[in-house]
């Protein structure tokens, strides 16, 4: 378990948007055998969340929120290449198409989740972020997906899960390829609504549930 103090000091270091003190405390833990994940649950998305809160009400602005965002991606890029090593020896699960959907460039919490399916023993295709639903589909196609995982951040861009379920529709693929919605403002409710096959709350309920849906639990 990782200290409170430094749970502490790696929050602080987000909040503070300095890079260079997130990068070298996520290492220095990690050196010291801490569990990437731990980290990134207890310390890193608070204090991402702390800071988007202060946005939000208008305490912070932009060039702020966008200094604590780039030592977020900084390290998250870490944590994704510790989980990568960890999962490099395990089998394949199934195959998954994810990305952000389109009009939508937060991709912090889909690139964790790549990294956890990834090291989980999963075939992964990463479109990255800013997606068309029919590119998404295409390339669900190409490779034969068992699963398409879309995030969305934005509420305005959660229209895009509803699109590509409808567009599935259209092109004959629904309940042929699953989908898994997930992203801050989506909900068990909203995936119920527009007929998504999963929700995951987290990059760990997010395997757990791709396994579920593959018959794998
Ligand atoms: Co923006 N942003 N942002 N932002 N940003 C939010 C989302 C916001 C809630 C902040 C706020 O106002 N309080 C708000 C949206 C409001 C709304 O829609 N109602 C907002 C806004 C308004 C904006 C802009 C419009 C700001 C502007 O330009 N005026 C703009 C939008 C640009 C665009 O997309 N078109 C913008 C831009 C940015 C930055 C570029 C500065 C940066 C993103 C950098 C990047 O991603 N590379 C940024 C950030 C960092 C945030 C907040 C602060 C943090 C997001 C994050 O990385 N969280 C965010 C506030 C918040 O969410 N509380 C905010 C950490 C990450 C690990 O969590 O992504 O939720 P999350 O992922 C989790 C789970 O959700 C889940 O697993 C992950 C790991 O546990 N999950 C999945 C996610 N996807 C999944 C998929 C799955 C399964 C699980 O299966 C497929």
């Amino acid at each position: 378990m990782i200290p409170a103090e430094k749970i502490e000091e790696a929050k602080k270091r987000i909040i503070e948007q300095d890079k260079d003190g997130a990068v070298a405390i996520t290492r220095q833990l990690i050196d010291q055998g801490a569990d990437p994940l731990e980290l990134m649950n207890q310390a890193f998305i608070p204090a991402i969340n702390d800071v988007g809160d202060l946005f939000g009400r208008g305490q912070l602005f932009l060039p702020a929120l966008m200094q604590s965002s780039a030592a977020m991606e900084a390290v998250t890029e870490i944590v994704n290449e510790t989980l990568a090593a960890a999962g490099a020896e395990q089998k394949q699960n199934g195959t998954v198409v994810l990305s952000t959907v389109q009009g939508d460039i937060h991709d912090i919490g889909k690139c964790i989740v790549v990294s956890l399916f990834k090291a989980n023993g999963f075939e992964v295709h990463d479109l990255g972020r800013d997606v068309a639903v029919d590119k998404i589909i295409d390339t669900a196609v190409e490779h034969n997906a068992d699963i398409i995982g879309t995030s969305s951040l934005l509420t305005t861009t959660m229209a895009e899960q509803k699109k590509l379920e409808e567009t599935l529709k259209e092109r004959g693929l629904k309940g042929k390829i699953k989908t898994m919605v997930g992203g801050a403002p989506v909900t068990t409710r909203w995936a119920k609504r527009i007929g998504a096959d999963a929700y995951a709350e987290d990059a760990q309920d997010g395997v757990a549930k791709a396994r579920e849906l593959l018959g794998l639990a």
